[in-house]
């Protein structure tokens, strides 16, 4: 656990919330498939006194004096995003995944112009063009849907079709909660037949293509990919773009998040950034990937010997969607809170033609991101999944209360590690 002297002595309120949150991590499991622990170094970066300068422009053409080592930051945290995901061009100042997709959307894109992207109920993200979200008071937002929800296939026929008639500008590929490789060949290929610029959000896979245990969207032609650094890529909290080599979109995008979106980017995260993405350029990222995915695997292999429902009938990357309310009779909400209760964090999530309510909806969506980096094999993910079933079945207080102590001890005998190299 880490421990934090000078809070302590100055302010005990936020000091006792700090410590809180360690003490969560420390004894609980995380399965939410966006999250993860970062390095000790990655924390040190986001602590250091980078976070006192303002560096409004970019390497070299600043707004502000007092550059030089900002300067030295962005452009190392550039370059090891450019070789981790073989892009021409990165822009690492975005504040998050959302700020990285609304600056994308302005850049390519004029007011009333359409976007081509997955349904929120099979996959997507509220970024993609949610109802509930301004995107939609300024651009055309339509959807495509998987054409098999047990299997995941996306209907990529309906894709064309749809995409010759409305004739969007961008096609956008990219989930939130969606367990299958997508066939990137098919989207360039619309996209191309129709003059779009084909754009993938790879935040929750971007660890995985890092560490080469996923396909890379860059190879198959894409022509550009948005992202957070902090889910399986491992970084702080933070976003980018990458573009793989047009240079005119690249400028187009710079201009997007600076001046256009956001003031001065926070130089410490972006040091975070490269400390974190020198980690993953280091071979043992590669061990880690592929790791995620075998443990994603095991869990599998035990809900699908349970019969329970996944939909599209598995995961081949980092998360599981289960039906609950099919396998086990209850809500995804009430799902999350009892195993909660034994120590087990995920989220309700809804599923593909889900019948019940956004708030309470029929799933739960988890993963192996966070347990791995912990050290777990697939021995420790069988047995997560094990025990999440039999508190699913029984969902008794002795149940729960024997998981929990289960969990305690299966976390405390991993500890979150504090380095990876
Ligand atoms: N909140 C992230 C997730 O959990 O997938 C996406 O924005």
């Amino acid at each position: 656990m880490n421990i934090y002297p000078r809070i302590k002595k100055q302010d005990k309120e936020i000091y006792a919330a700090i410590m809180g949150e360690e003490k969560r991590e420390a004894e609980g499991l995380e399965l939410i498939p966006s999250e993860n622990y970062v390095s000790r170094a990655v924390k040190e970066a986001m602590a250091s006194s980078l976070t006192n300068k303002y560096s409004e422009g970019y390497p070299g053409k600043r707004y502000y004096g007092g550059q030089e080592f900002t300067d030295q930051v962005e452009t190392i945290a550039i370059e090891r995003a450019k070789k981790l995901f073989k892009a021409k061009y990165a822009n690492v100042q975005p504040l998050g995944g959302a700020n990285a997709n609304i600056a994308m959307y302005f850049a390519l894109l004029e007011p009333g112009d359409t976007v081509l992207g997955m349904d929120l109920s099979h996959g997507g993200h509220l970024t993609h063009g949610h109802p509930v979200t301004y995107l939609t008071k300024i651009f055309n937002f339509q959807r495509y849907k998987m054409k098999n929800v047990e299997t995941g296939e996306i209907d990529y026929d309906d894709m064309r079709r749809i995409a010759k008639k409305i004739k969007p500008k961008i096609i956008l590929a990219g989930f939130s909660a969606y367990p299958r490789e997508l066939d990137y060949k098919k989207f360039v290929s619309i996209a191309r037949e129709v003059g779009a610029v084909s754009v993938m959000d790879i935040a929750h896979i971007a660890g995985l293509i890092a560490g080469k245990a996923a396909k890379n969207p860059f190879d198959y032609g894409f022509d550009v990919m948005t992202t957070t650094t902090h889910k399986t890529l491992r970084g702080p909290r933070g976003g980018m773009i990458l573009v793989r080599e047009d240079e005119e979109i690249a400028k187009k995008i710079n201009k997007a998040v600076f001046p256009g979106f956001q003031g001065g980017p926070h130089m410490h995260q972006i040091a975070a950034k490269a400390v974190s993405f020198g980690e993953a350029l280091r071979p043992s990222f590669k061990i880690y990937a592929k790791q995620i995915i075998a443990n994603t695997k095991a869990m599998e292999k035990v809900f699908k010997k349970q019969k329970a429902r996944m939909l599209t009938g598995g995961s081949d990357n980092h998360l599981i969607l289960l039906d609950v309310w099919t396998s086990f009779g209850i809500s995804g909400g009430e799902a999350e809170t009892l195993l909660d209760r034994a120590g087990i964090t995920l989220n309700k999530n809804a599923i593909a033609d889900d019948t019940r309510k956004p708030m309470d909806p029929s799933g739960i969506r988890f993963g192996t991101p966070a347990m791995t980096t912990r050290g777990f094999k697939t021995k420790e993910a069988a047995r997560v999944a094990e025990i999440m079933i039999e508190v699913l079945t029984k969902r008794d207080d002795a149940t729960v209360k024997r998981a929990k102590q289960e969990i305690k001890k299966l976390a405390l005998s991993h500890p979150i590690p504090e380095s990876f190299v």
